[in-house]
Protein backbone atom coordinates (compact mmCIF):
# COMPACT_ATOMS: atom_id res chain seq x y z
CA UNK A 1 0.00 0.00 0.00
CA UNK A 2 1.45 3.37 -0.79
CA UNK A 3 0.82 7.12 -0.63
CA UNK A 4 1.97 9.86 -2.09
CA UNK A 5 2.92 11.99 -5.03
CA UNK A 6 3.55 10.67 -8.21
CA UNK A 7 4.42 12.10 -12.00
CA UNK A 8 1.77 10.80 -14.07
CA UNK A 9 1.65 11.17 -17.70
CA UNK A 10 -1.28 12.57 -19.35
CA UNK A 11 -2.84 12.51 -23.02
CA UNK A 12 -4.37 16.07 -23.41
CA UNK A 13 -6.40 17.26 -26.57
CA UNK A 14 -4.79 20.61 -26.65
CA UNK A 15 -1.26 20.81 -25.52
CA UNK A 16 0.00 17.05 -26.73
CA UNK A 17 1.67 14.59 -23.73
CA UNK A 18 1.79 16.71 -20.78
CA UNK A 19 3.16 15.47 -16.83
CA UNK A 20 0.63 15.90 -14.46
CA UNK A 21 1.72 15.61 -11.12
CA UNK A 22 -0.80 12.95 -9.31
CA UNK A 23 -1.26 10.75 -5.99
CA UNK A 24 -1.25 7.01 -5.02
CA UNK A 25 -3.48 6.37 -2.52
CA UNK A 26 -3.37 2.31 -1.95
CA UNK A 27 -3.28 0.63 -5.32
CA UNK A 28 -5.03 3.44 -7.65
CA UNK A 29 -3.66 6.88 -8.64
CA UNK A 30 -6.35 10.10 -8.48
CA UNK A 31 -5.78 13.84 -10.13
CA UNK A 32 -4.78 15.50 -7.05
CA UNK A 33 -1.79 17.90 -7.21
CA UNK A 34 0.02 17.38 -3.92
CA UNK A 35 2.84 20.13 -5.07
CA UNK A 36 0.41 22.88 -5.82
CA UNK A 37 -1.97 23.53 -2.88
CA UNK A 38 -3.78 20.03 -3.12
CA UNK A 39 -5.67 20.71 -6.78
CA UNK A 40 -8.17 18.25 -7.45
CA UNK A 41 -10.02 17.26 -10.63
CA UNK A 42 -13.66 15.70 -10.95
CA UNK A 43 -15.48 14.43 -13.63
CA UNK A 44 -19.45 16.01 -13.70
CA UNK A 45 -20.51 13.33 -16.36
CA UNK A 46 -22.76 15.81 -18.32
CA UNK A 47 -24.68 16.99 -14.65
CA UNK A 48 -24.89 20.63 -13.76
CA UNK A 49 -25.52 20.16 -9.96
CA UNK A 50 -23.50 22.16 -8.38
CA UNK A 51 -21.27 19.43 -6.10
CA UNK A 52 -18.30 18.75 -6.84
CA UNK A 53 -18.53 15.21 -8.81
CA UNK A 54 -16.48 12.20 -8.74
CA UNK A 55 -12.41 12.34 -8.56
CA UNK A 56 -10.71 11.18 -11.50
CA UNK A 57 -9.15 7.99 -10.39
CA UNK A 58 -6.55 5.44 -12.88
CA UNK A 59 -5.39 2.16 -12.77
CA UNK A 60 -1.69 3.03 -14.10
CA UNK A 61 -1.64 6.77 -14.01
CA UNK A 62 -1.37 7.35 -17.63
CA UNK A 63 -4.63 9.60 -18.22
CA UNK A 64 -6.62 10.29 -21.09
CA UNK A 65 -6.16 9.52 -25.08
CA UNK A 66 -5.94 13.17 -26.40
CA UNK A 67 -8.88 12.30 -28.47
CA UNK A 68 -12.16 14.78 -27.32
CA UNK A 69 -14.59 11.92 -26.69
CA UNK A 70 -19.10 12.24 -24.98
CA UNK A 71 -17.86 9.75 -22.90
CA UNK A 72 -18.76 10.28 -19.37
CA UNK A 73 -15.93 8.61 -18.06
CA UNK A 74 -13.54 10.39 -20.43
CA UNK A 75 -10.48 11.47 -18.90
CA UNK A 76 -9.04 13.60 -21.83
CA UNK A 77 -10.74 16.72 -20.57
CA UNK A 78 -9.66 16.43 -17.18
CA UNK A 79 -6.05 15.88 -18.53
CA UNK A 80 -6.65 19.68 -19.96
CA UNK A 81 -8.25 21.11 -17.37
CA UNK A 82 -5.19 19.55 -14.44
CA UNK A 83 -2.63 20.45 -16.95
CA UNK A 84 -4.39 24.29 -16.99
CA UNK A 85 -4.69 24.10 -13.42
CA UNK A 86 -0.69 23.11 -13.24
CA UNK A 87 0.51 25.65 -15.18
CA UNK A 88 -1.90 28.63 -14.05
CA UNK A 89 -0.18 27.84 -10.55
CA UNK A 90 3.02 27.77 -11.71
CA UNK A 91 2.71 30.59 -14.03
CA UNK A 92 1.84 33.40 -10.87
CA UNK A 93 4.09 31.53 -8.63
CA UNK A 94 7.26 32.15 -11.02
CA UNK A 95 5.98 35.96 -12.48
CA UNK A 96 4.52 36.99 -9.79
CA UNK A 97 5.60 34.93 -6.73
CA UNK A 98 2.13 34.53 -5.77
CA UNK A 99 1.02 31.02 -4.64
CA UNK A 100 -2.27 30.29 -5.96
CA UNK A 101 -5.56 32.34 -6.19
CA UNK A 102 -5.87 33.67 -3.02
CA UNK A 103 -1.87 33.80 -2.19
CA UNK A 104 -2.22 31.39 0.67
CA UNK A 105 -0.64 28.15 -0.88
CA UNK A 106 -3.89 26.89 -1.15
CA UNK A 107 -5.35 25.65 -4.60
CA UNK A 108 -9.08 25.92 -6.04
CA UNK A 109 -10.55 22.31 -7.19
CA UNK A 110 -11.95 21.55 -10.98
CA UNK A 111 -14.54 20.29 -12.54
CA UNK A 112 -14.94 18.64 -15.92
CA UNK A 113 -18.08 17.00 -18.42
CA UNK A 114 -20.53 20.01 -16.84
CA UNK A 115 -23.36 19.89 -17.96
CA UNK A 116 -25.43 18.39 -21.77
CA UNK A 117 -23.17 19.96 -24.39
CA UNK A 118 -22.54 23.53 -22.74
CA UNK A 119 -20.79 26.24 -24.53
CA UNK A 120 -18.55 27.71 -21.69
CA UNK A 121 -16.45 27.77 -19.06
CA UNK A 122 -16.47 29.51 -15.17
CA UNK A 123 -14.77 30.29 -12.35
CA UNK A 124 -16.99 30.73 -9.48
CA UNK A 125 -15.54 32.52 -6.00
CA UNK A 126 -18.30 31.25 -4.26
CA UNK A 127 -17.36 27.15 -4.48
CA UNK A 128 -13.39 28.23 -5.30
CA UNK A 129 -13.56 26.57 -8.24
CA UNK A 130 -13.28 26.26 -11.97
CA UNK A 131 -15.87 24.42 -13.99
CA UNK A 132 -15.94 23.54 -17.89
CA UNK A 133 -18.25 22.42 -20.38
CA UNK A 134 -17.91 19.94 -23.34
CA UNK A 135 -18.71 22.34 -26.14
CA UNK A 136 -21.31 21.31 -28.68
CA UNK A 137 -22.31 18.17 -29.29
CA UNK A 138 -19.50 17.41 -26.09
CA UNK A 139 -17.16 17.21 -28.43
CA UNK A 140 -14.70 20.35 -27.90
CA UNK A 141 -14.29 20.63 -24.09
CA UNK A 142 -13.41 24.67 -23.19
CA UNK A 143 -10.29 23.39 -21.52
CA UNK A 144 -7.41 25.02 -23.95
CA UNK A 145 -4.65 26.41 -21.48
CA UNK A 146 -5.52 29.99 -21.90
CA UNK A 147 -9.06 29.51 -21.06
CA UNK A 148 -8.15 27.99 -18.19
CA UNK A 149 -5.31 31.06 -17.27
CA UNK A 150 -8.36 33.42 -17.91
CA UNK A 151 -10.75 31.95 -15.78
CA UNK A 152 -8.87 30.89 -13.00
CA UNK A 153 -7.55 34.92 -13.61
CA UNK A 154 -10.96 35.67 -12.71
CA UNK A 155 -10.24 34.76 -8.98
CA UNK A 156 -7.38 36.18 -8.97
CA UNK A 157 -9.37 39.49 -9.62
CA UNK A 158 -12.12 38.90 -7.29
CA UNK A 159 -9.42 38.61 -4.42
CA UNK A 160 -7.20 41.65 -5.53
CA UNK A 161 -8.88 44.72 -7.06
CA UNK A 162 -12.35 43.13 -6.97
CA UNK A 163 -13.28 45.21 -10.44
CA UNK A 164 -16.84 44.89 -10.58
CA UNK A 165 -18.13 42.76 -13.60
CA UNK A 166 -20.39 45.30 -15.21
CA UNK A 167 -19.34 48.61 -17.22
CA UNK A 168 -16.27 49.92 -17.78
CA UNK A 169 -14.68 48.05 -14.93
CA UNK A 170 -16.26 44.79 -15.90
CA UNK A 171 -14.37 45.43 -18.98
CA UNK A 172 -11.08 46.08 -17.15
CA UNK A 173 -12.02 42.87 -15.22
CA UNK A 174 -12.45 40.80 -18.39
CA UNK A 175 -9.03 41.51 -19.94
CA UNK A 176 -7.40 40.86 -16.98
CA UNK A 177 -8.79 37.21 -17.62
CA UNK A 178 -7.47 37.71 -21.00
CA UNK A 179 -3.77 39.00 -20.42
CA UNK A 180 -2.75 36.50 -17.70
CA UNK A 181 -4.43 34.10 -19.11
CA UNK A 182 -2.22 34.76 -22.38
CA UNK A 183 0.37 35.23 -20.45
CA UNK A 184 -0.27 31.56 -19.29
CA UNK A 185 -0.08 29.83 -22.41
CA UNK A 186 3.60 31.97 -23.29
CA UNK A 187 4.42 30.84 -20.01
CA UNK A 188 3.91 27.15 -20.67
CA UNK A 189 5.55 27.14 -23.97
CA UNK A 190 4.09 24.00 -24.89
CA UNK A 191 4.87 23.08 -28.57
CA UNK A 192 1.66 21.93 -29.10
CA UNK A 193 -0.22 24.80 -28.01
CA UNK A 194 3.04 27.44 -28.25
CA UNK A 195 2.10 31.58 -26.75
CA UNK A 196 -0.29 33.75 -28.64
CA UNK A 197 -2.55 37.08 -28.71
CA UNK A 198 -5.48 35.37 -29.44
CA UNK A 199 -7.98 33.95 -26.89
CA UNK A 200 -9.89 30.65 -27.34
CA UNK A 201 -7.95 29.94 -30.78
CA UNK A 202 -7.91 25.98 -30.23
CA UNK A 203 -11.30 25.50 -28.72
CA UNK A 204 -13.46 26.31 -31.94
CA UNK A 205 -16.16 27.84 -30.16
CA UNK A 206 -17.06 29.90 -33.60
CA UNK A 207 -17.57 26.63 -35.93
CA UNK A 208 -15.19 28.12 -38.10
CA UNK A 209 -11.94 27.79 -36.31
CA UNK A 210 -11.58 31.75 -35.64
CA UNK A 211 -10.30 32.52 -31.72
CA UNK A 212 -13.00 34.18 -29.98
CA UNK A 213 -10.73 37.01 -29.09
CA UNK A 214 -8.12 39.33 -30.97
CA UNK A 215 -5.96 41.43 -28.59
CA UNK A 216 -3.51 43.33 -31.66
CA UNK A 217 -7.27 44.46 -33.07
CA UNK A 218 -9.83 43.35 -31.26
CA UNK A 219 -12.64 44.78 -33.23
CA UNK A 220 -11.54 41.28 -35.49
CA UNK A 221 -14.25 39.77 -33.48
CA UNK A 222 -16.89 41.88 -34.74
CA UNK A 223 -18.19 43.23 -31.01
CA UNK A 224 -15.09 44.22 -29.41
CA UNK A 225 -13.57 48.07 -29.65
CA UNK A 226 -10.36 48.96 -30.55
CA UNK A 227 -10.33 52.17 -28.67
CA UNK A 228 -12.15 53.84 -25.54
CA UNK A 229 -15.28 55.93 -25.77
CA UNK A 230 -17.37 57.61 -23.86
CA UNK A 231 -20.60 54.65 -24.49
CA UNK A 232 -17.58 52.01 -23.87
CA UNK A 233 -18.99 50.77 -20.49
CA UNK A 234 -22.53 49.94 -22.14
CA UNK A 235 -20.99 46.86 -24.18
CA UNK A 236 -20.70 43.28 -22.87
CA UNK A 237 -17.91 42.89 -20.51
CA UNK A 238 -16.59 40.52 -23.34
CA UNK A 239 -16.53 43.67 -25.80
CA UNK A 240 -15.55 46.48 -23.71
CA UNK A 241 -12.32 44.34 -22.50
CA UNK A 242 -11.31 45.02 -26.09
CA UNK A 243 -9.85 48.91 -25.09
CA UNK A 244 -7.49 47.24 -22.28
CA UNK A 245 -6.55 43.94 -24.52
CA UNK A 246 -5.48 46.19 -27.16
CA UNK A 247 -3.05 48.48 -24.68
CA UNK A 248 -1.96 45.59 -23.48
CA UNK A 249 -0.66 44.41 -27.22
CA UNK A 250 0.50 47.70 -27.51
CA UNK A 251 2.50 47.80 -24.53
CA UNK A 252 4.26 44.78 -24.89
CA UNK A 253 4.71 43.91 -28.67
CA UNK A 254 4.19 47.45 -29.92
CA UNK A 255 2.21 48.77 -32.73
CA UNK A 256 2.23 47.82 -36.60
CA UNK A 257 2.90 44.41 -37.76
CA UNK A 258 4.60 41.11 -36.48
CA UNK A 259 4.10 37.97 -36.87
CA UNK A 260 5.06 35.84 -33.36
CA UNK A 261 5.42 32.18 -33.01
CA UNK A 262 4.16 32.19 -36.78
CA UNK A 263 1.16 33.75 -36.10
CA UNK A 264 0.87 37.58 -37.87
CA UNK A 265 -0.11 40.72 -36.09
CA UNK A 266 -1.06 44.00 -37.04
CA UNK A 267 -2.07 46.68 -34.02
CA UNK A 268 -3.14 49.99 -34.77
CA UNK A 269 -3.30 53.08 -33.28
CA UNK A 270 -6.05 55.63 -32.48
CA UNK A 271 -4.04 58.55 -33.77
CA UNK A 272 -1.82 56.74 -35.70
CA UNK A 273 0.52 56.94 -33.40
CA UNK A 274 3.53 54.75 -32.95
CA UNK A 275 4.31 52.34 -29.80
CA UNK A 276 7.39 50.85 -29.12
CA UNK A 277 6.81 47.81 -27.16
CA UNK A 278 8.74 47.15 -23.92
CA UNK A 279 8.35 43.19 -23.60
CA UNK A 280 5.42 41.25 -22.58
CA UNK A 281 7.29 40.47 -18.81
CA UNK A 282 7.52 43.98 -17.60
CA UNK A 283 4.09 44.48 -18.95
CA UNK A 284 2.62 41.63 -17.13
CA UNK A 285 4.93 43.34 -14.36
CA UNK A 286 3.15 46.34 -15.11
CA UNK A 287 -0.42 45.03 -14.85
CA UNK A 288 -0.37 43.10 -12.04
CA UNK A 289 1.08 45.83 -9.68
CA UNK A 290 -1.58 47.77 -10.86
CA UNK A 291 -4.07 45.25 -10.27
CA UNK A 292 -2.95 44.23 -6.95
CA UNK A 293 -1.83 47.83 -5.57
CA UNK A 294 -3.82 50.70 -7.08
CA UNK A 295 -7.10 49.11 -8.96
CA UNK A 296 -9.90 48.84 -7.09
CA UNK A 297 -13.78 47.56 -7.49
CA UNK A 298 -15.28 50.75 -9.28
CA UNK A 299 -11.67 51.23 -11.13
CA UNK A 300 -12.33 52.64 -14.76
CA UNK A 301 -10.45 52.73 -17.62
CA UNK A 302 -9.31 56.37 -17.00
CA UNK A 303 -8.66 54.89 -13.81
CA UNK A 304 -6.60 52.07 -15.31
CA UNK A 305 -4.32 54.74 -17.04
CA UNK A 306 -3.22 56.30 -13.64
CA UNK A 307 -3.07 52.88 -11.85
CA UNK A 308 -0.57 51.33 -14.43
CA UNK A 309 1.02 54.35 -14.77
CA UNK A 310 1.50 54.74 -10.51
CA UNK A 311 2.66 50.78 -11.52
CA UNK A 312 4.98 51.52 -13.73
CA UNK A 313 6.69 54.63 -11.90
CA UNK A 314 6.73 52.26 -8.96
CA UNK A 315 8.59 48.92 -10.68
CA UNK A 316 10.85 51.51 -13.29
CA UNK A 317 10.64 54.75 -12.18
CA UNK A 318 8.81 57.96 -13.23
CA UNK A 319 11.44 58.88 -15.94
CA UNK A 320 11.93 55.30 -17.50
CA UNK A 321 11.19 53.91 -21.27
CA UNK A 322 8.55 51.56 -19.25
CA UNK A 323 6.22 54.52 -18.12
CA UNK A 324 6.56 56.37 -21.16
CA UNK A 325 5.48 53.26 -22.98
CA UNK A 326 2.58 53.12 -20.64
CA UNK A 327 1.57 56.55 -21.56
CA UNK A 328 1.80 56.03 -25.14
CA UNK A 329 0.05 52.97 -25.18
CA UNK A 330 -3.06 54.19 -23.40
CA UNK A 331 -3.11 57.46 -25.76
CA UNK A 332 -2.94 55.09 -28.61
CA UNK A 333 -6.03 53.49 -27.65
CA UNK A 334 -8.01 57.02 -26.61
CA UNK A 335 -7.37 56.87 -23.22
CA UNK A 336 -6.05 60.13 -21.72
N1 LIG B 1 -16.42 32.23 -19.74
C1 LIG B 1 -17.03 33.44 -19.25
C2 LIG B 1 -15.97 34.39 -18.76
O1 LIG B 1 -15.01 34.02 -18.13
C3 LIG B 1 -17.96 33.15 -18.18
C4 LIG B 1 -18.64 34.39 -17.83
O2 LIG B 1 -19.45 34.90 -18.58
N2 LIG B 1 -18.30 34.95 -16.69
O3 LIG B 1 -16.08 35.55 -18.96
ZN1 LIG C 1 -14.02 35.99 -18.28
CA1 LIG D 1 -4.33 31.84 -27.01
Amino acid sequence: EYQGIETGTGKSLYSGTVTLDTTLSGSTYNLTDGTRGGHKTYNKAHASTSSAGTLFTDADDVWGTGAASSSTTDQTAAVDAAYGAQKTWDFYKSTFNRSGIKNNGVAAYSRVHYGNAYVNAFWDDSCFCMTYGDGSGNTHPLTSLDVAGHEMSHGVTSNTAGLNYSGESGGLNEATSDIFGTGVEFYAANSSDVGDYLIGEEININGDGTPLRYMDKPSKDGGSKDYWSSTLGNLDVHYSSGVANHFFFLLAEGSGSRTINGVSYNSPTYSGSTVTGIGRAKALQIWYKALTTYMTSTTKYSGARTATLSAASSLYGSTSTEYKAVAAAWTAVNVS
